[in-house]
């Protein structure tokens, strides 16, 4: 049976990336309502590089409120905190036994973020994928939404499961599919076009915030890195133009409309015409979030309330899962 399995790490704030890439696409998941959605906020992902307690704690809330004003309804969609169901971890060991030191060694985002000090990083860092593997194949998901960035790690995530059906000769983990759609995919530093937009990036102008104000996104849009050049007559025109392409595919994906319609609408209009109609649009629909996510802040009792019966109704799927994972392993008492 097809299930929506993703996850954000509460590892800061929220940027527009996370938003276009993940939040506003679990959110239609979640309205069409063709398969069960199960999101996530990944709390023992975020530990593998350190975290502030008291940071990780509030950041956590802050997430949550972020997941529901963009329209996750945690009566329709199962939302929680990955530490508060077991199975992750249990399942995750097991897939550190089932992955192979050579697949992690390949994966590009922990060479990225361990750089040249790979001797000094967390264990948890370099195992991370076997444990986001566990977050999906746990429930049985089939679909898991993401960005991009993310696609290196489900491919992982298939590997795993179909090594483990192999190994134990049985047809019990489904192989899922990465789901990577929309206009913005890949949302780039507002500084280097050729560079992700990132939460953890030095620069607060490489970014947008779901918490920046107006007078802040209008700023970040206009202060935006991009070319002398007009905007093309045609999509083609935007090759070679890493920025300008950029905040093409940011209004493409904020307004609904493909990437060639919003070209055709400003072809050959100059770039100080169209940042100030971004910021505008952006400006639009991020200021609800924000405003809702502040108002959902006041209730943090509330929000633990929520993440608690999302718990409870992922662990009631979780747990029958991780134990016959157990049982097929060999482990008595399973
Ligand atoms: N720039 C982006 N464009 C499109 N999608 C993005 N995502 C992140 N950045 C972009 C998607 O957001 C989801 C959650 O990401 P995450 O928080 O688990 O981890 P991340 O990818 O490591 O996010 P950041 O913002 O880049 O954080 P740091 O700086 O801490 O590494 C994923 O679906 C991801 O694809």
């Amino acid at each position: 049976t097809p299930r929506v399995f993703s996850g954000i790490q509460p590892s800061g704030g929220l940027t527009l990336g996370n938003y276009l890439g993940a939040l506003k696409r679990f959110g239609e998941t979640q309205d069409r309502g063709d398969m069960p959605t199960i999101y996530c906020i990944v709390d023992m992902h975020a530990i593998t590089v350190w975290q502030d307690p008291e940071k990780l704690n509030r950041a956590t809330r802050e997430l949550t409120a972020g997941f529901i004003a963009s329209g996750i309804d945690p009566t329709k969609s199962i939302l929680f905190n990955q530490s508060a169901v077991p199975g992750h971890a249990q399942l995750g060991w097991i897939f550190n036994c089932v992955a192979r030191l050579g697949w992690m060694q390949r994966m590009t985002q922990f060479k990225d973020k361990a750089g040249k000090n790979s001797e000094n990083v967390s264990l948890g860092l370099f195992a991370y994928p076997a444990l986001m593997a566990a977050d999906i194949l746990v429930y049985h998901a089939t679909h898991v939404p993401v960005g991009e960035d993310q696609k290196q790690h489900v491919e992982l995530t298939r590997d795993i499961a179909i090594k483990f059906n192999n190994d134990y000769g049985v047809d019990f983990f489904p192989v899922p599919e990465p789901v990577i759609e929309g206009a913005a995919t890949r949302v780039m530093s507002l500084r280097d076009g050729t560079k992700k937009m990132s939460k953890s990036d030095p620069s607060d102008m490489s970014r947008i915030n779901l918490t920046d104000d107006a007078d802040a996104i209008a700023k970040k849009i206009k202060k935006a890195k991009t070319d002398p050049e007009p905007l093309p007559e045609t999509l083609e025109g935007l090759d070679g133009r890493p920025e300008a392409r950029n905040l093409v595919n940011i209004y493409a994906a904020l307004s609904g409309k493909t990437a060639a319609e919003v070209v055709a609408e400003y072809a050959g209009q100059p770039f100080g015409s169209f940042k100030p109609a971004l910021a505008d649009l952006a400006v639009d629909r991020l200021s609800p979030i924000s405003t809702e996510m502040s108002r959902l802040m006041q209730d943090p009792a509330e929000i633990d309330r929520i993440l608690a019966h999302g718990a409870e109704q992922a662990n009631a799927i979780a747990e029958p899962i991780v134990r016959r994972a157990y049982q097929i392993v060999g482990m008595v008492g399973a």
